[in-house]
């Protein structure tokens, strides 16, 4: 049997990220898992944001999709053609599990929940002819899975992967991983990902943990010391909460991660307004002293990033300005995305009522503003956002925060920020010129 596995585009054309650097980790991974299960079937990837992925012309009998929320209308429309040609249509990810019976007109078999359990049956049935509509895979356990297969693509990649664990101890309003990873943490046997690592042939990494070290700051910095003692020249970025500082062991565990090869952490600040942060759910993973905390990372030689919401509800149209204060004071970039209430999550029903009818999914790609705000218009909202990101990324304000990065973590976390930001600030700065110029 022949499968194509494709991952959508970002965007409807997906022009934002032809530059995007890391392969999508889920058809890695899926890849794995389709070789250790069904190893006879043949099997093809698609990066549609980097290569065009023509239905008519697909060469497989079966085609799987990824589905993120802003990516459903394109899947759709994608999966109807090919099923016009005959071909079976799989359909899985976080949009179709929280909305299956929206998905399921598009497709012959929706896999909800993870797919490690369900895999081995839908692959099978699909070579019998007889798929079923609804698969539910549940969670499951992550002691033994996988590795990513990541020779199959057609263009190279800077960033490999790697996940050490899955969910996330918050419960944060506006995030879709409590929900759909459920509430408890599961973590990887540690010499598991080790071994991962060393054996890449990548020297960069994205650690996707939902949050590298909130989950155990203890388990956390066993992993660290392990890869400090094994894994050589490899060296990697994440995201994580700020409350873990406050932990009595916080210093060792920013030692080793160092160590281990951390060179920047994109952190949840996630609001500078104190009601949005309430409404988020987003107090208390803050802890005591954020900026302390900030600057606690720094010290020890990783980069920061901040990840920042605006254009909530609560927020105030005069938050804008705290922010670029903020990223002044703190000597620190910030990734501003618009508030986006996503299907299956807390801030979705709060917000369901002020959502402004008539928009797509493809709206909810944190750029546009979906909801109706109590002072702000959406227009008003997508251009300060649109500002706002080109203000934080000019070239002399990105040189001077990468001289606040402690010399401990000289050169790579150096390298790590200038590669984090300039290729930002770079498309934050083209898309705002094109877009401000479009509006006269
Ligand atoms: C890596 C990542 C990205 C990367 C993707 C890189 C790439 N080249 O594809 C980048 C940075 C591009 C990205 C972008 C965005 N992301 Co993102 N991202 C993630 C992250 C951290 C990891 C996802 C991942 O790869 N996991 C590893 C794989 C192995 O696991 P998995 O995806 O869960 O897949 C399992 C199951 O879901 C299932 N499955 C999934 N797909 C399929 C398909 C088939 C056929 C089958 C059988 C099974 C199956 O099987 C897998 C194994 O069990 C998640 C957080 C998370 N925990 O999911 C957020 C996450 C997926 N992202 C999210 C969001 C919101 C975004 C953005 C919209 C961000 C924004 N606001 O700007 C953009 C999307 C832009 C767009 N226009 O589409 C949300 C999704 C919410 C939603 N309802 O869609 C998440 C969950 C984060 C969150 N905290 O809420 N993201």
């Amino acid at each position: 049997m022949k499968l194509i596995l494709v991952s959508p585009p970002f965007g409807e054309q997906g022009q934002k990220s032809k530059g995007l650097p890391i392969a999508p980790p889920v058809l890695e991974y899926l890849a794995g898992l389709t070789r250790r299960v069904q190893p006879l079937v043949e099997l093809s990837l698609v990066d549609a944001n980097k290569e065009d992925f023509i239905p008519e012309e697909a060469e497989a009998e079966v085609v799987g999709f990824t589905v993120l929320t802003p990516q459903a209308p394109w899947v759709y429309r994608t999966a109807d053609r090919l099923r016009a040609e005959g071909k079976k249509v799989i359909l899985g990810g976080i949009h179709v599990t929280a909305l299956p019976e929206e998905a399921a007109p598009h497709a012959d078999s929706i896999i909800i929940g993870e797919a490690e359990k369900v895999w081995a049956d839908v692959l099978s049935d699909a070579g019998k002819g007889e798929l079923k509509q609804y698969y539910d895979g549940g969670l499951s356990a992550i002691d033994d899975i996988p590795r990513p297969v990541t020779n199959l693509w057609k263009t190279s990649y800077v960033y490999g992967y790697f996940q050490t664990s899955r969910g996330c101890p918050h419960r944060c309003t506006f995030c879709s991983v409590h929900k759909f990873f459920g509430g408890s943490v599961r973590h990887r046997p540690i010499q598991d990902v080790v071994d991962e690592v060393c054996a890449s042939k990548k020297r960069l990494f994205w650690g996707i943990d939902d949050n590298i070290w909130g989950t155990s700051v203890k388990r956390s910095i066993e992993l660290y010391q392990e890869m400090s003692r094994n894994v050589r020249g490899k060296w990697w970025f994440g995201a994580a909460d700020l409350v873990s500082m406050d932990h009595p062991e916080s210093e060792v565990l920013l030692k080793y991660a160092r160590r281990g090869g951390l060179t920047a952490v994109l952190v949840g600040w996630e609001s500078n307004n104190p009601g949005s942060l309430e409404e988020y759910k987003a107090v208390t993973k803050q802890g005591h002293a954020r900026r302390d905390a900030i600057k606690k990372i720094r010290a020890a030689g990783i980069e920061v990033m901040l990840f920042i919401m605006v254009g909530g509800r609560q927020d105030r149209a005069e938050d804008y300005d705290s922010i670029r204060k903020l990223c002044e004071e703190l000597d620190v970039s910030a990734h501003p995305v618009m508030t986006t209430p996503f299907p299956g999550t807390e801030l979705y029903e709060l917000y369901r009522p002020h959502l402004i009818p008539g928009l797509g999914w493809d709206s909810f790609d944190g750029n546009r503003a979906v909801f109706e705000h109590p002072t702000m218009s959406a227009e008003q909202r997508e251009e300060e956002i649109i500002k706002l990101r080109a203000d934080l990324f000019t070239v002399p304000k990105i040189l001077k925060r990468m001289s606040k990065v402690s010399m401990k973590g000289f050169p790579m976390s150096h390298i790590t920020s200038w590669m984090i930001q300039f290729p930002q600030g770079r498309a934050f700065n083209q898309y705002a010129r094109e877009h401000l110029t479009k509006q006269g």
